[in-house]
């Protein structure tokens, strides 16, 4: 007997790679937070569904898809960037509000002073929101700390964040990811820090699954970034990173060379970059809210990632200066209006592919029997749709190991 059953449902399993894997008039039955059995209706073992499970659902026609996974945030932060956002309005370009000592500075400044718990509330906000939008599992970055006490604050509210709602956290390092002023004059010696000090120290507590950096101009060099990297693999973490964003630094290539999970933004990746990605299995992360957000006009280089089949993913890069958003189906929307993406990319681009993006492809990603029951049910009449509103989230349940998931509101 299964713990609970959803029939009536039509699945987007998302298995099959380059489909939706629809199943039409199906059921799912669940144990111990886990896909047991999935199929059409028809194909439903003998007997009444109140004999195969303890909990019955009836989705009446909904569809379920696997939880959505936003594989890119910096959600954790203090304060605001709207003053920025204004200044930006007014003329002055990212790059130089960031060389003026605001932007991602600014933001250090405001999460330094911020104690833990008016940074969990501030996040909480943030993930619930996501959490309406069918997320079972989010990545979540530091960087804004930039000291290793306030690092570990930032993945401290992360890991909190993960037990509190249930979901599916990945906590990701990104002490390279701008220079402090303490460090202003000496980038070399803030990566020495960054690897001898506070990687060693979040790495003690237990804070941290993943390693990224911000490789460029205005962060810092493949050297530096390799040394994080070096750094990582010593600690068995997996590494990913900002890559190509505003400039090509090769950024793509220096994450294949490291087997990285991903290289996210690459707008201004190259061929040579996408082919090594390929080789290596990195994931391309691609986020169409910053390049929204910062008006940016190259665009990611899609037909070369579908050519090398290097798998593409999609997230909110939620963060108070690029990407100062907590919806995923926006994003989906986005990628498909400003990127060219299909609304099955779109969904892959949040499903398996996000999945891959976290190492997380063998619990989750797709609705396959043994995989996590995470779950999102929607109120739909094609998948299509989830990629098709904008500002509005057709999620009827959000359900996480089995669990649903409730929102702190
Ligand atoms: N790239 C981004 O999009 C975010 N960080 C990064 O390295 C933006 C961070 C910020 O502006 O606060
Ligand atoms: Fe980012």
């Amino acid at each position: 007997m299964w713990d609970a059953i959803w029939i009536n449902a039509h699945l987007a399993t998302m298995a099959p790679e380059g489909d939706y894997g629809i199943i039409k008039n199906g059921a799912l039955g669940i144990a111990d937070g886990k896909i047991r059995w999935l199929g059409e209706m028809s194909a439903l073992p003998p007997g009444a569904p109140q004999e195969l499970a303890k909990e019955v659902h009836d989705a009446d026609g909904k569809w379920m898809t696997p939880g959505l996974i936003d594989c890119h945030t910096h959600l954790v932060y203090g304060g605001s960037r709207a003053t920025e956002f204004e200044k930006r309005l007014n003329g002055a370009s990212y790059a130089e509000i960031a060389a003026a000592g605001g932007g991602i500075l600014s933001t250090v400044a405001a999460t330094n002073i911020a104690d833990e718990d008016s940074l969990y509330n501030a996040a909480r906000k943030r993930l619930d929101t996501l959490i309406g939008e069918g997320v079972t599992g989010v990545e979540i970055k530091s960087g804004y700390g930039l000291t290793p006490e306030s690092e570990a604050k930032m993945l401290r509210v992360a890991t909190r964040l993960g037990t509190d709602t249930g979901l599916r956290v990945q906590r990701t390092f990104l002490g390279a990811h701008a220079l402090p002023p303490k460090f202003k004059d000496d980038p070399d010696g803030y990566i020495e820090h960054v690897c001898k000090e506070m990687l060693p120290a979040v790495f003690r507590e237990s804070l941290v699954d993943a390693v990224d950096a911000f490789g460029e101009k205005i962060g810092f060099t493949p050297e530096q970034v390799a040394r994080v990297f070096e750094r990582a693999k010593k600690y068995g973490l997996p590494v990913k990173l900002h890559a190509d964003q505003l400039s090509d630094q090769n950024g793509g290539a220096l994450a294949a060379q490291y087997q990285a999970l991903s290289a996210d933004h690459l707008e201004y990746t190259t061929e040579d970059s996408i082919k090594k990605m390929a080789e290596a299995g990195t994931i391309a992360v691609l986020l169409p809210g910053a390049f929204y957000f910062l008006k940016e006009t190259k665009l990611p280089p899609l037909d070369l990632m579908r050519q090398h089949n290097v798998p593409m993913a999609i997230a909110t890069d939620c963060n108070p200066g690029s990407s100062p958003s907590a919806s995923i189906l926006l994003m989906m929307n986005m990628a498909c209006m400003l990127f060219g993406m299909t609304p099955l990319e779109a969904l892959q681009g949040t499903t398996i592919n996000a999945a891959k993006a976290l190492g997380w492809q063998e619990e989750c990603g797709t609705l396959e029997k043994g995989k996590a029951a995470d779950l999102a049910l929607w109120d739909i009449s094609h998948p299509a749709e989830l990629s098709y509103y904008i500002g509005f989230s057709p999620c009827a349940a959000t359900i996480r190991g089995g669990q649903t998931l409730s929102t702190a509101t």
